[in-house]
Parts: structure tokens; sequence; C-alpha cells
């Protein structure tokens, strides 16, 4: 079973690896390479075609921009099955933005530090892959620096997002309450999304113009972030976001070390990680819900729901073994009863929650991924077998879907997978978890 389930991950990301020397996350559905898909589409590969590994890395470094920003999708093609395409970006309004490809201008998770680190690991020519590191190493660094030097409005380590798609949670009932404090136009546009996956499981109307809004927004000022700091109506600290940056600082830390003669970009991240670690303990642990949250810098408010993301730091080394204790209760108690698998994207307790839509319940693989990895490191060694089987399970049964409804028995579906089908990273992380 195990070498079918192999076989079959392997063939969806042959399929989805385009000639560009990049693999698209679904057919049809998402059409170009996206940041953190990549990541983790490289750790697939890295079992199996370590060239292919390399190359998907190499090309979306390839589009980063000279102050170090990473974009959250490259458009290598004039694909018309995807809305909003390159000609409603419009990247090449920032001054420093890649002459060679066009994108957005938002960003995903740093995923890359961690992302170069596990592909060490996984390689069988370490030599070879060290001399790849070397080479790539620098661009992870300097999208961190981008990030310390332009995102950290209270000079506390902890860096925003201006737009949901950041999070990649895009339309989490996290951000309901910011929506409630806009009132874009209702734009006139085409969806795509909704010709390809059933659209009560995808996005509102309502909530396109509310994503499109922001991004005109950042388009009037050329995408400046000192302007989008100070007018963008979604600003926001995410605990996903930042623990992947500390968990990929810690990454870059150590491969640096173990290259050499980079002390000062050592002496650089490791002061910043030591102000991320406190900020995010301190300003977005909650401890009545167990969790850590994120907050709304615009509005100035704490948004006090449990979702995947709350768990995510687990994956580094800021919870301390109380908070480590606290997220593992939370998650057993709130979103692990038996009948459910784990670990749905929002808090099934909650009214919000909706077992079948994108990022308001379903499970995700590449959160599991992350859960899985920072439950065993903090030693919860029972639920993170349980991640894993629950992942393996619903992919084994259902196929590599975008995403799957939690509940075991499903009264409203044949099937528990939702979205786009023959997904890469469902497929690349089925692949990390079984090799
Ligand atoms: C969209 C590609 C992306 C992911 C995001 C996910 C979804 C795309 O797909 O966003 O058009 O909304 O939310 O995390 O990177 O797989």
């Amino acid at each position: 079973m195990k070498e079918q389930m192999i076989d079959k991950a392997i063939q969806v990301l042959d399929r989805n690896f385009q000639d560009g020397g990049f693999t698209i996350p679904s057919k049809g559905l998402y059409p170009f390479q996206w940041k953190w898909d990549s990541g983790f589409i490289a750790l697939g590969f890295a079992h199996y075609d370590i060239s292919k590994a390399k190359k998907e890395v190499e090309t979306i470094l390839d589009a980063q921009w000279e102050n170090g920003f990473i974009p959250h999708i490259v458009f290598h093609n004039d694909s018309d099955t995807y809305f909003p395409g390159p000609n409603f970006h419009k990247s090449n309004l920032h001054p420093l933005a890649s002459k060679k490809y066009r994108s957005t201008g938002m960003t995903q998770p740093p995923v890359f530090g961690f992302i170069l680190e596990r592909l060490y690991e996984i390689a069988k020519n370490k030599e070879d892959m060290m001399n790849f590191i070397k080479k790539q190493i620098d661009k992870v660094y300097e999208n961190h620096v981008y990030f310390y030097e332009n995102r950290d409005l209270n000079n506390d380590g902890l860096v925003y997002i201006y737009h949901n798609w950041e999070s990649g949670t895009d339309n989490s009932p996290l951000w309901d309450d910011i929506w409630e404090t806009m009132n874009p136009p209702e734009y006139t546009f085409e969806r795509r999304d909704t010709s390809h996956v059933d659209a009560s499981q995808r996005p509102s109307k309502r909530e396109y113009d509310h994503y499109l809004h922001i991004i005109e927004i950042a388009k009037e000022h050329n995408y400046d972030d000192a302007k989008i700091a100070e007018l963008s109506p979604f600003l926001v600290l995410d605990p996903l976001f930042n623990s992947v940056l500390i968990r990929s600082n810690e990454s870059l830390i150590r491969l640096y070390e173990s290259i050499g003669n980079n002390e000062e970009k050592v002496d650089y991240l490791k002061q910043n990680q030591l102000k991320s670690v406190q900020s995010l303990n301190s300003k977005l642990f909650h401890k009545d819900l167990g969790a850590y949250v994120h907050f709304d810098l615009r509005n100035n408010r704490q948004i006090p729901y449990i979702c995947s993301s709350s768990f995510a730091p687990l994956y580094s080394s800021a919870p301390t073994r109380l908070i480590a204790e606290s997220l593992a209760k939370t998650m057993l108690e709130k979103f692990g009863d038996a009948g459910r698998y784990l670990c749905a994207s929002f808090d099934p307790t909650h009214e919000k929650f909706n077992p079948k839509k994108y990022w308001r319940g379903p499970v995700w693989i590449n959160m599991n991924w992350i859960l899985y990895h920072g439950l065993k490191r903090h030693g919860f060694y029972d639920l993170a077998s349980r991640i894993k089987s629950d992942s393996l399970e619903l992919i084994e049964k259902n196929g590599f879907f975008e995403y799957f409804d939690s509940r075991q028995s499903n009264p409203d579906a044949d099937s528990n997978g939702y979205g786009g089908n023959n997904f890469s990273w469902t497929a690349a992380l089925l692949i990390d978890f079984l090799k």
C-alpha cells in the first residue's frame, strides 16, 4: 500500500511539473508557481528526483525582488484559468520588482530556511546539496532581512502581513471582523476558481471584493511598504507566519554555522530571533484560550479565534514547556474528539466552523505536516502520530485533494476530499511522511 501511494504521489508531482522549471499546485485551478507550495513541493521531489527539487527552489528564489521580497505567485505564463492574474497585480509598479518575472506584490510564509535544511537531510549526496545551499542561502537570508527591516513595525521582532492571501489561510473566519470594518466597492470581474471547484467550497464574491480592494490600495502606492503599513485596512500579526519565520531563522543559523565565515549574518538572525520569540509569547499567546492568536494591528485588538495556525509555533523553538502543554491540550480537547480527523483549520466547537469550506474548517495537509513536526519536537508523540496517520488515511481513502472534511463519517458528501484534485503539496508531503 505504501509503495502504491508513493507511486501515485510521484505521478501527481511529475504531471504538475512544468517545462519552465516549476510546479503548479493543481491543474486548471492554480496554473502558476506559489511561494510556500514551492517549498513543500521541493521536499516531495527530493526523495526521488533531486534535480527537480533544486530546480523548484532555484526558480522561485530567482523571482526575488531587489529589496529581498519574494512574491506569493510568480506568473510564468499567460494562463487565463486564474483570476486575478498578472495584469491585475502589476508587480512592475514597484521600482525594485523583478524585471524577469511578473508576480503579485504580496508574499507568503517564509518557508525556505527550513526547506533548505530539510533538503540537506533528505539528499543522499550531501556535498552536492551543500553546494546548492551555498548558492541559494543568501537569497533566503535577504528575504528575512526584508521582513525585519520593512515589516517589523513596533521593532519587537513580529512582522505583519497586509493581506489575507499573505497568511496562506485565505478565507478563514479570522478575517471576518476585519471585513466588517471595510466597505469596498462591488467590483466587476470574472471569477475562474468556481469553474473548477464547487462554489460552496470557495470564498464568496463579497469576500473577493475585500481581497481586491486591499490590493488596489497597495497598487495606488506602487506597493510601497511604508505606505501599505500606513493605509492598508488589513494589517495583522499572524502566529503561523511569524513562527515559520522563527523556524526558518533557526535553520539559516545552523546552515550558516556549518558553512562558516558568516558571523555577521548569524548575529543579525540571532538578535532578531530573540526578539521574535519573546514577542510571540508575550503578545500572541492567549492564556485563557490556551493557544496563539492573531493580532489586528490596524484596529489594535486581538483576534480571539483558534485555528490550525494557532498551533504552528510548536514547529519552532518559541513555546515554553507550559505553553506547549497548553497547546497540545487545546488541540486535543477542541479539535481532537473521536470521530474527527486532525487537524481542522478552524475551531470545530465554534459557530463559524464550516467543515466543507476552504480555510473555514477543512483539514490541510501542509498544516498537518507543520503540526506533526511541531508536536514531535515538543515531545507529544501520540498526538503527532495521530496527525500523521489521519493525513495518510484521508489521502488514501479520498485521493490527493487540496483539503478534506474533518468528520470521519461525513453526512454531506461521498468523499471527504474537496477543492482541487491531484494537488501537489498533498502528494509531496505524503512522500515526505512515508519516506
Ligand atoms: C487562491 C496554492 C494556494 C495556497 C494557499 C491557498 C490557495 C490560492 O492556494 O490560495 O487563489 O486563493 O489558500 O495557501 O498557497 O496552493
